[in-house]
């Protein structure tokens, strides 16, 4: 499926270095550098209610990942999913009357042109689940010809959770079981399905039922994907496993990246990633952003009200990408004050040396992403701006490059 179009990124004349960042299956710090060709899966969009600042924060966290990277000289792969069916899709469509491929076609629209108004670099290979089903097939008839998924009586096939992988079900989210069963409910699972050999057994492949789409599933019969799944084939498709990085918001630490290691690992004896990141829920209100509970601010609105997707990002960037926060006005009012002081700065002159600001930002960011000191070193270098309006020395325009190079923010667009 086609992805958006890619910003402008000046290249900087000297190279930074490779990021640390907490990995959750690792507990800790970890240097991520996929031995300088990094191959980063980040779980896309379910393609309704897009795209509000929950989802804009998670693809702005790795946009900077991607960016540090790309700083760092690495050759980056970055492949990036839509859920372009599942049962979330079909029930909004269910409700509001609306063909799901009509709603699914204009949701990833409108998130694109988000993500290019965000300037988020794009993913090499943006994949939709539907483009995908032949290679789900594939990989479902294929865990079930190695022992690890089975057929219930209706058609449904089931991963077998108590399958033997190495590295073992549950080493990326260290849950215990009572915690998985409580997850696996709240998100997306089955675990009260008659017939299943374990509760926690997950869905590969969910047969046709009268009124709901379906594809023709070979030895398996008409029906579709499930959601693990979809995410485990594309990533292994398109990116080739071990992922150096597999992201997505805090949400998805399980079951969906405690599943999708496991059939990853189940069909192909490689571990699925060497590192999992994991970014913080946006709220408002005091609860998650969430399409279900309908408390969204969304990019687009914003965009139409004429605020600057600049001071969005900076917004964004002012949290650091692991906590969760609460979006609120007054974030966004402080976030168009800093944009205007650094557009200040970048039109005046800025009496400082450039290599030292240039490794403080480099620093900050190569520390699990460090966003909030990043904006403190620039907060501090346009602070040093004099009163005159003389050209941009040589040192300046760097800055300005390095902004928007690490950052994603054109300090000198009107
Ligand atoms: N299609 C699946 C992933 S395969 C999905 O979770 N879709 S989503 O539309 O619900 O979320 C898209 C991405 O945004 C996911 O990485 C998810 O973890 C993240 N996300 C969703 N809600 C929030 C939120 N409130 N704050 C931060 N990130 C969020
Ligand atoms: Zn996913």
């Amino acid at each position: 499926m086609r992805s958006w179009s890619k910003p402008s990124i000046p290249v900087l004349p000297t190279r930074g270095p490779a990021p640390t960042a907490y990995s959750t299956s690792a507990r800790g710090p970890v240097t991520i550098t996929g031995d300088g060709a990094p191959r980063l899966y980040v779980c896309g969009i379910t393609p309704y209610d897009a795209t509000h600042m929950g989802h804009a924060a998670t693809y702005v966290a790795f946009d900077t990942l991607v960016r540090v990277w790309r700083d760092a000289g690495f050759d980056v792969t970055y492949v990036q999913n839509t859920t372009d069916i599942d049962d979330p899709l079909l029930e909004r469509a269910d409700d509001t009357g609306v063909d799901w491929r009509a709603l699914a076609d204009e949701q990833i629209e409108l998130f694109r042109t988000d993500m290019e108004a965000l300037r988020v670099i794009p993913p090499a290979h943006y994949i939709g689940a539907v483009e995908s089903i032949p290679d789900v097939v594939a990989a479902v008839e294929d865990l079930v010809a190695k022992g690890a998924a089975y057929s219930l009586d209706n058609g449904d096939v089931y991963y077998r959770v108590d399958t033997e992988v190495r590295p073992p079900f549950g080493s990326e989210s260290h849950l215990d079981h009572a915690q998985m069963m409580r997850f696996f409910a709240e998100r997306g699972g089955d675990p009260e399905t008659p017939g299943k050999e374990n509760p926690l057994d997950a869905l590969l492949w969910r047969s046709a039922r009268p009124g709901e789409p379906s594809w023709p599933g070979a030895s398996l019969g008409a029906g579709r994907p499930g959601w693990h799944i979809e995410c485990a084939v594309i990533a292994g498709k398109y990116a080739g496993f071990p992922l150096t990085v597999q992201g997505g918001g805090s949400d998805l630490i399980f079951p969906h990246h405690e599943m999708c290691a496991a059939h990853a690992t189940a069909l192909t004896g490689t571990p699925f990633a060497e590192a999992y990141m994991h970014t913080g829920m946006v709220g408002l209100d005091g609860e998650k952003m969430s399409k279900s509970k309908g408390n969204l601010v969304l990019v687009s609105r914003l965009r139409a009200q004429g605020v600057d997707p600049a001071a969005i990002r900076l917004a964004i960037l002012a949290h650091h990408y692991r906590c969760d926060w609460f979006w609120d006005e007054p974030l966004l009012a402080s976030a168009q004050d800093r944009l205007d002081q650094w557009r200040a700065a970048a039109r005046s002159n800025v009496p400082v040396a450039a290599a030292e600001v240039l490794a403080d930002l480099r620093a900050a960011l190569a520390d699990d992403l460090d966003t909030p000191s990043a904006l403190g070193v620039i907060d501090e270098w346009a602070a040093a701006r004099g009163d005159g309006s003389s050209p941009a020395a040589a040192d300046q325009l760097e800055i300005v490059h390095a902004v928007d190079a690490l950052l994603g923010i054109d300090l000198l667009a009107d």
